[in-house]
């Protein structure tokens, strides 16, 4: 990295904490008005006083958001994997991780799951709601963060060497218990700031850059749960391309501009109908696309 070049490793609104290209950790703010920083963006900052003031925002390789009808909102950007991690208490929301997987092969980004906390008898319906993605050739992880701490490390620190991955998925999956189990001095490298940020709270409320191990090559970013994951920055007729077991019979239906609801010879629905794409994932495409082609209120 170039002097004055840092990588954001918090952000809250203006304010952020980055990380300059000689491991110093300094609070910064954006100059002007801009607020469109997130965290994993590099940027070129200057001095003022003990601050950061950021200049610029390099070009990203990619960014994850989600975008309801009424505003938009950034996880990350430079990111190499989205880990999606659900569990079976609370239970969760299929429509949530089928959307989290859709933004991810939108924006590029690989994506696997994680089905964390199995040593919990509602695991057995977890992995049963879960059977269709890995069908469709998801890699699905499954570990105890808490009740098998060892067993958990082994599985995950593979997929993480060298790679920065985001942590996404509903309040109390388990991230933040995955990160403490991950990254043993993750108190010591957020420091106070991410701390403030939290006041103490047992659920994030921002999203946080945690290195792995010494070497910085390999990142995990902790973010907070979230309700909704709206697609609406998504082209209505790119949808089914970006679900895999519904693209697999993309081509075949006898128009070409299909919407695979009720046309005559659809190839997907006849898919459904022969058991090769599971009913609930129509459904949610379905679902999907209505709201993707509700005119926008804006
Ligand atoms: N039984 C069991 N409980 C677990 C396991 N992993 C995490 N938990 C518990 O699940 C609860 C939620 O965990 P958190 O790590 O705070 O969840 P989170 O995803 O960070 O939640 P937010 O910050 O609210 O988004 C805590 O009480 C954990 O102790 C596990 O493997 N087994
Ligand atoms: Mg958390
Ligand atoms: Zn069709």
């Amino acid at each position: 990295m170039t002097p004055g070049a840092a990588r954001v490793v918090a952000a809250h609104g203006r304010h952020v904490l980055i990380e300059t290209a000689d491991r110093r950790r300094l609070h910064g703010h954006l100059r002007g008005r801009r607020a469109d920083i997130v965290v994993g963006d590099r940027v070129r900052w200057q001095c003022a006083g003990d601050e950061a003031v950021i200049e610029a925002v390099e070009p990203r390789r990619n960014l994850l958001m989600r975008q309801d009808a009424w505003r938009s909102k950034s996880f990350a950007a430079n990111l190499d994997q989205v880990l999606v991690l659900v569990a079976g208490e609370p239970p969760f929301s299929e429509s949530q991780l089928a959307r989290a997987l859709v933004a991810a092969a939108d924006a590029g980004i690989a994506a696997i799951v994680g089905l964390n906390k199995t040593d919990r008898p509602a695991a057995a319906d977890a992995r049963a709601r879960l059977a269709p993605y890995r069908a469709m050739g998801v890699t699905v992880l499954e570990f105890a963060a808490k009740a098998e701490p060892q067993a958990a490390r082994a599985l995950l620190l593979p997929r993480l060497q060298g790679r920065s991955t985001l942590l996404l998925g509903p309040s109390g999956a388990g991230k933040s218990t995955l990160i403490n189990l991950l990254v043993p001095d993750a108190g010591a490298q957020v420091g106070e700031i991410s701390t403030a940020l939290n006041a103490g709270r047992h659920t994030t409320t921002s999203t946080l850059w945690y290195w792995l191990g010494p070497g910085h090559d390999s990142a995990l970013i902790d973010s907070p749960g979230f309700q909704q994951f709206g697609l609406h920055h998504l082209e209505p007729t790119r949808l089914a391309a970006l679900m895999p077991d519904l693209a697999a019979h993309l081509g075949g239906c006898r128009f070409h501009d299909c919407s695979h609801r009720r046309e005559p010879d659809c190839a997907v629905r006849a898919a459904v109908d022969a058991g090769q794409i599971a009913p609930t994932r129509h459904r949610l495409y379905l679902e999907l696309l209505d709201e993707l082609q509700q005119p926008a209120r804006r």
